[in-house]
């Protein structure tokens, strides 16, 4: 990477925002009804840089949440910044990286500092970080639904809106009646399976089932912290198995897939501690060719910005979890929701960074608490 611009740093701004989805979104962890987040502002040389964490209501995914990630970056993170901070975001990272874990909060300041640094620059975020298209090549998520037919009807609605790829969740004792139901109905498309870490070694014989169904992999079907189950399913599958939870730095990915617990790697810039982690990994994948994807965490039209961005590098060659605002929220805290064209593609904005105009008055509905951190002198 060549030189960026380090101007200093002279506040931090958080806002602990909730939202409401447009629907509840169910996974093998549990329903969610509302985004919880907090934003993150960082002015330096008269510009701003945004973000949000990735962590939701409740420590489900992970052990992250939006308040314990509140509670890192002011007791830890501030006190490690505080005497003076460049834009630099690989400077930030240095600084923190006494802390151990909590990415999505160390992300939550490394993602603004890289919007930052775009916009001091005068850059598109995706033109910074090496993008080779100017858009994402987009997928949906689909949570657990009432019944079939619910899940079948939502498919191929989201089909008709152009997705060019369909994932479902799956849990224990909900899985190979829904994927025989939707291949049934949808024999030719796209289609994954995610179990959020569900499943345990008695299930090894079960989930050999899965294969047969033509599926593009199936995500994490293990614990995050076993990658032994996973590289003994993928040796007992045609299926690839695509990681999400497991790999949390470049060095997990790179021993995962040398491993062979994984064929396919899912990138989340929070999960990874950010957007430079998140290219460390794209990299790896690519030299030892396993192809990647941008996953998803129900962000806002901020965190998207960041995902669309990196969906434009190289080795992004299955199409990520990122939608459009209104699969989402009614209302978005951006003033230009997101979008997606007939051929399921999410195009970057024109504007330096991330390239998004923030709702202010929008957000001060949204906000549970608000704090200022100053920085330096
Ligand atoms: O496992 O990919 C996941 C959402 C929250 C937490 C974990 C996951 C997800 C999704 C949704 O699958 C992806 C998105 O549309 O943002
Ligand atoms: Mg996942």
């Amino acid at each position: 990477m060549t030189s960026l611009p380090g101007e200093e740093v002279d506040k931090i701004t958080l806002i602990r925002i909730k939202l409401p989805y447009r629907e509840y979104f169910e996974t093998s962890f549990g329903r969610e009804y509302e985004k919880h987040t907090y934003l993150i502002i960082v002015e330096a040389g008269g510009d701003e840089g945004y973000s949000e964490t990735a962590a939701g209501h409740y420590p489900k995914y992970s052990y992250e949440s939006a308040d314990i990630d509140a509670f890192i970056v002011e007791k830890y993170i501030i006190p490690s910044i505080e005497e003076g901070l460049s834009t630099d975001p690989r400077e930030f990272m240095d600084k923190v990286s006494w802390i151990k874990g909590y990415n999505m909060a160390k992300a939550s300041i490394e993602m603004a500092l890289w919007d930052l640094t775009a916009k001091l620059m005068g850059k598109p975020l995706y033109k910074l970080i090496g993008g080779v298209r100017e858009y994402a090549n987009v997928g949906v998520s689909i949570g657990l639904q009432k019944d079939i037919d619910t899940l079948l009807s939502k498919i191929s609605s989201y089909l008709e809106e152009g997705y060019q790829r369909i994932k479902i969740k799956i849990s224990r004792g909900r899985d190979i009646e829904l994927v025989k139901a939707v291949r049934n109905e949808f024999p030719d498309i796209l289609l994954t399976v995610d179990a959020n870490g569900d499943y345990r070694a008695e299930d090894l014989e079960h989930l050999k089932k899965l294969d047969g169904y033509n599926l593009l992999y199936i995500e994490q079907p293990f614990p995050y912290w076993d990658l032994y189950l996973h590289s003994k399913l993928q040796s007992m599958l045609e299926t690839k198995i695509c990681l999400d939870e497991s790999v949390y730095n470049s060095d997990l990915a790179k021993e995962a897939i040398e491993m062979g617990a994984g064929k396919v790697i899912n990138i989340k810039p929070g999960r990874v501690g950010g957007i430079s982690e998140s290219i460390a990994i794209h990299d790896i994948s690519r030299d030892y060719g396993v192809g990647t994807w941008i996953g998803g965490m129900l962000e806002t039209g901020i965190g998207r910005g960041f995902n669309v961005a990196l969906a434009t590098l190289p080795n992004i060659i299955y199409p990520s979890d990122i939608s459009a605002s209104k699969r989402y929220f009614n209302r978005e805290i951006v003033t230009e929701p997101w979008e997606i064209d007939d051929k399921g593609r999410m195009w970057v904005r024109k504007g330096s960074g991330i390239g998004v105009e923030v709702d202010w008055k929008y957000i001060e509905k949204l906000t549970v608490w608000k704090k200022e951190y100053k920085i330096g002198g």
